[in-house]
């Protein structure tokens, strides 16, 4: 669908677009509200993908047929998409990787590793993503390194000042999440990258629960780098992206070997290739790159604005909604949130929350969420988890209320 900025939003002319959210589940419509672990896909993207495989497949960076060249001029225009999305200074900027996950140890690996000296510090945050927490641990474990874990309060929001306070001349690398994945907490990001600078240590922000709800712009925030997965922003699996600040990409060593990475390789040495493909080795995920930037391309088309307001609007009524309902704890409750609702029903486990909400038709996600650290913060073996999308109606939370209101009558709980 094509809007703009002055349209009302449409969202069942946007639901049209995403053919999976036209389904029953268990005898009810699906009320998909597990965006957090991935989205949906537009039928752009799903096209795009067909498209490529039907028409364009071929390798990259390598042909000199029509078939290669139009799969490297659709790949490495994805690049540039993902340039402007985060307005980075330059496309070359933009490094592939799987996902966020790859993209964070790219970072731990090629530029911190190097860097790190028995005894620095790294900072990560209580509320991070094992993702963000385990390359670190491993670098931490390997190198004599110490890593400095940043507090969060009883509402999930980052204890700043004790974050200040910690910073100092050990300082190597602060790596910090934009949004936590199982808080909803937006962080004060560009505060934190400011007070890391002071200190001379670089940062990289995890937004992969940022970049399909805010607009993220990488000069504004001023950050080193930044690392986001495509599937969780209408894109495939498979796929994501790093930016990186040019002066560190180009004094980062390569991480992986193979083809691509290189320009020259005798038995003696190997030369690099430019950067970004110095750390993109080997045959590249060709068709979900391309896919990835039509997926970016439906989202600006909406506009992050829009999409902001408009889940801002549904988190504040599933909020007043699961809130309303007696034995249900929230967690997260920071002045900034998006787009996450944790709870738990006393006297339940997560898991047969989750159980119960599909055989309502409601998806959602139950377990630790990969942040074991936040459970054992609120003392909970495991949350349910409700995350929203700007396909998401007021009829999903209402499914939603319904079904915990089922789960508290199969438990005998509203007794
Ligand atoms: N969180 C969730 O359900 P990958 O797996 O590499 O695409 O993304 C990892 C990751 C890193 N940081 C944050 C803040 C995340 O939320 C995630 C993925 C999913 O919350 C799957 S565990």
């Amino acid at each position: 669908m094509r809007t703009d900025d002055t349209a009302a939003f449409d969202v069942e002319a946007v639901r049209a677009d995403f053919p999976a959210l036209d389904q029953e589940v268990n005898g009810h419509p699906l009320a998909y509200l597990d965006n957090g672990a991935t989205s949906q896909k537009p039928r752009a993207v799903i096209e795009a993908l067909r498209d490529y495989y039907e028409r364009d497949n071929s390798n990259v960076h390598r042909g000199v047929h029509t078939l290669s060249e139009r799969a490297t001029a659709a790949y490495e225009g994805t690049r540039e998409k993902v340039r402007s999305f985060l307005n980075a200074p330059s496309e070359r900027e933009i490094v592939f990787a799987r996902g966020t996950t790859e993209a964070i140890n790219l970072v731990a690996n090629g530029f911190v590793r190097p860097r790190l000296r028995e005894g620095d510090e790294i900072v990560i945050s209580h509320m991070e993503h094992h993702s963000n927490i385990v390359p670190w641990q491993m670098l931490r474990d390997e190198l004599g390194a110490k890593l400095r874990v940043v507090p969060i309060d009883d509402d999930g929001a980052l204890d700043l000042d004790a974050y200040l306070a910690m910073l100092g001349p050990r300082t190597r690398f602060v790596s910090m999440t934009h949004v936590a994945n199982s808080l909803g907490t937006v962080n004060p990001v560009r505060e934190i990258v400011e007070a890391a600078h002071a200190v001379g240590a670089q940062v990289l922000l995890d937004s992969a629960q940022a970049v399909p709800h805010l607009a993220v712009d990488v000069q504004a925030l001023d950050c080193d780098f930044l690392a986001f997965s495509a599937h969780k922003v209408l894109g495939p699996t498979g796929i994501g992206a790093l930016y990186g600040r040019m002066e560190h990409l180009e004094s980062m060593v390569p991480w992986q070997g193979g083809g691509d990475m290189i320009l020259a390789v005798t038995f003696e040495k190997a030369t690099w290739n430019a950067v970004p493909y110095r750390f993109e080795a080997g045959t590249p995920n060709i068709a979900d790159t391309i896919a990835m930037g039509v997926g970016l391309d439906y989202l600006r088309e909406i506009g992050l604005d829009r999409v902001a307001a408009w889940e801002h609007d549904l988190l504040a009524y599933a909020d007043e909604r699961v809130r309303a309902i007696p034995g249900v704890r929230i967690f997260g409750d920071a002045p900034e949130k998006s787009s996450i609702l944790s709870f738990v029903i006393e006297g339940v486990h997560a898991h047969d929350v989750g159980t119960i909400l599909d055989s309502e038709g409601v998806a959602v996600r139950t377990g630790h969420h990969c942040t074991m650290p936040v459970m054992a913060r609120f003392d909970v073996p495991a949350m349910a988890r409700a995350s929203l999308a700007f396909y998401n109606t007021r009829g999903d939370i209402d499914a939603l209320a319904r079904g915990i209101e089922k789960v508290r009558d199969v438990f005998r709980l509203n007794r």
